[in-house]
């Protein structure tokens, strides 16, 4: 039985359907710190941060594997760095002792390009560099990694992590990081046909689209673990852009798309991080690989989001 902890973010609202198709429905707990409401099933309200209800829950759910989402992610950790800190932290912390104490087969927990900092090189970044974050969400996602390596070399958890570029999705809007530009810039390019970008027009970043960021991840959970050489996070990226890339892919696609540039906090996080990053140790190791090049990801985000908004093709013309 597998346990998805934050199972209500941007990752895990894909994610669980995704793991319940391939292993089967009833193999898939999910939870977050939330309430269940009344359409979700096989889901428990689970904090993280409790070390004891989290026990309890591997106890009764007979969980053998846990993929670990919950946490704090980069502009709201940069409001409020003591939740980010406990979240991220502790409840790493919380997920890596329980699972040793419960002999769980296997942990994947998500680590990301915030664990870098201005450092580390500014492109091709590999896996093994300079971490030196200047956010919290930085500092405790590089603390996690070390710990995901310390379980596994000092109790021989298998621990699996890989580094996430800024993930585009379609299904739940993401609202807590500093990459969520280039999900919020389709919504608004559909609905108003006009987006003022919170990142300066040239700041590049890494990114990945979420039906390969999904893949990636269970690639990762499926490998032999004699193939895995890294266990605190494996580089993965799809592509790089910059705000005005992006911007002209859409305009191609959206007559009339009009964009202007307001850089906040946001952006002052993202220079701090590298415009591109080597995917090739996760490539060799266990195959990793992606479908969606850039412009499949725009023309796959403007159908979908079209289609949720209940907006036509029409309207583009
Ligand atoms: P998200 O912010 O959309 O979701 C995180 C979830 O964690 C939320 O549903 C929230 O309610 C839950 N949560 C917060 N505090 C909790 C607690 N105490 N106990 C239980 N749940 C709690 O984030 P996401 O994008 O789905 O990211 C999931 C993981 O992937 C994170 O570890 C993040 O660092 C990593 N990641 C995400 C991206 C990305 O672009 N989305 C990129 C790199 C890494
Ligand atoms: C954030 N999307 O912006 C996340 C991610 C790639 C960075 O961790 O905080």
């Amino acid at each position: 039985m597998i346990l998805v902890t934050g199972s209500s973010g941007q990752i895990g609202t894909e994610l669980v359907p995704y793991l319940r198709e391939r292993y089967g429905r009833n193999e898939i707990i999910s939870s977050d710190i939330t309430d269940p409401t009344g359409t979700q099933t096989g889901y428990i309200k689970l904090d993280v941060t409790d070390r004891e209800s989290l026990e309890r829950a591997i106890e009764k759910y007979k969980i053998t594997d846990i993929f670990h989402l919950a946490g704090i992610l980069s502009a709201k950790g940069e409001k409020d760095p003591d939740l980010a800190y406990r979240v991220n932290l502790n409840g790493t912390y919380n997920v890596l002792e329980a699972a040793k104490r419960h002999s769980i087969d296997r942990v994947i927990i998500p680590s990301t390009i915030g664990v870098f900092g201005p450092e580390t090189p500014r492109t091709g970044v590999p896996s093994i560099t300079v971490l030196r974050p200047r956010t919290m969400y930085g500092i405790t996602k590089v603390a996690a990694e070390l710990l995901a390596q310390y379980y596994f070399e000092k109790f021989g958890l298998d621990v699996r992590s890989l580094r996430y570029p800024g993930i585009i999705s379609y299904m739940a809007e993401p609202t807590a990081g500093t990459t969520d530009y280039a999900v919020e810039i389709f919504y608004y390019a559909v609905r108003l046909k006009r987006y003022t970008c919170y990142l300066r027009r040239d700041r590049r970043l890494p990114m990945m689209y979420m039906p390969d960021a999904l893949r990636a991840l269970v690639d990762l959970y499926e490998a032999k673990s004699e193939q895995l050489k890294i266990r605190n996070g494996y580089n993965v990226q799809a592509y790089s852009f910059t705000p005005e890339e992006l911007y002209g892919k859409i305009s191609e696609r959206i007559n009339g798309f009009e964009i202007d540039y307001r850089p906040d906090y946001r952006d002052g996080i993202a220079a701090t991080w590298p415009e591109s990053i080597d995917s090739s140790d996760a490539a060799k190791e266990w195959g990793f690989k992606f479908d969606y090049d850039l412009d499949k990801t725009v023309d796959d985000m403007i159908e979908h989001i079209s289609e949720k908004l209940g907006i036509s093709g029409k309207h583009f013309a």
